[in-house]
């Protein structure tokens, strides 16, 4: 059905596993038209998390593809770079979690995919980096934004301006990462976080995530209120009543998504 995506649906989560081999995994504008098209369907189906991996056990993805970006000109390279940023955007704004199991190299715009998830985990042979620089280019998917966001102005400037890449027990330091696992082991992992995300209310995990995406850039004031008016509204869902009351009773609730 796709060309270059693998995906596997089990239960309430589903996993996306991008896969072009000759390129480790590089991004170009047909596996950027695949991965919308499966959100829709992905969206469409109500999972309750999605993870994002890369086919084999050297790379998540290399990056978008530097054969289809080498003779564009800067018309050209906004309209790329707005194509994988807006589906970037996507993955970050879609409603439930999203995971990242970094299982290899996530340079340039597989850092910046990574990114764009939620939570990222990794294997111990992960390598991170923003090498555009090294090629003409800044981080066109957004990366100048999210990496400064995620792990401090001072560490994205020297990672970006240098090309550097580097390990996982570095990007964990960092907070790039919130854990790293031996190879064989990150997807189970990732399949594990799924599985106590999915088990949770649907609706409040949605909205807990919108909080924290909308609330990070607002003023504490309007965040507070924002959050609170979130609160509010887990009231009128029956998982919130049902929960409750089989917490009070000791009883059994599993979560319906209503
Ligand atoms: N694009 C296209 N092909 C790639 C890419 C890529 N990003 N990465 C690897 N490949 C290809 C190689 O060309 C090679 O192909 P072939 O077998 O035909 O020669 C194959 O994958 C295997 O790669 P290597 O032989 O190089 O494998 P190594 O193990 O020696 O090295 C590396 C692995 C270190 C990952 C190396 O391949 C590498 O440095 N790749 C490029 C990494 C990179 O620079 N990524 C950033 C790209 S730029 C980017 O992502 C910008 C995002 C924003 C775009 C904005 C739009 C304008």
């Amino acid at each position: 059905m796709y060309q270059h995506l693998k995906i596997q649906e089990h239960g309430n989560i589903a996993i996306m596993t991008i896969s072009a081999p000759k390129s480790l995994n590089a991004l170009n504008s047909t596996i950027l038209g695949e991965i919308d098209e499966y959100l829709d369907e992905f969206e469409a189906a109500n999972f309750r998390c999605l993870i994002i991996t890369g086919d084999g056990e050297k790379s998540f993805v290399a990056g978008a593809d530097i054969s289809e970006m080498a003779s564009l000109g800067a018309q050209q390279g906004e309209t790329f770079g707005k194509k994988g940023a807006t589906v970037f955007r996507r993955i970050e704004t879609l409603p439930c979690p999203v995971i990242a199991a970094v299982n290899g190299f996530a340079l340039g715009g597989g850092c910046e995919l990574a990114m764009a998830c939620d939570i990222r985990i990794c294997s111990d042979n992960a390598r991170f980096g923003q090498p555009e620089v090294g090629l003409g280019i800044i981080p066109g998917f957004s990366g100048t934004v999210r990496l400064a966001r995620l792990v401090g102005m001072g560490i994205a400037k020297q990672l970006i301006f240098s090309g550097k890449n580097i390990k996982a027990d570095e990007a964990l330091r960092i907070g790039l990462v919130n854990a790293v696992y031996p190879q064989a082991e990150l997807l189970d992992h990732a399949i594990d976080i799924a599985n106590q995300i999915a088990n949770n209310a649907p609706l409040a995990v949605r909205a807990a995530k919108l909080c924290i995406n909308t609330c990070y850039d607002m003023p504490a004031e309007e965040a507070i209120a924002f959050e609170n008016r979130a609160f509010g509204l887990c009231f009128n869902t029956s998982d919130q009543k049902e929960g409750m009351k089989a917490f009070l009773t000791k009883g059994k609730y599993e979560f319906k998504g209503e």
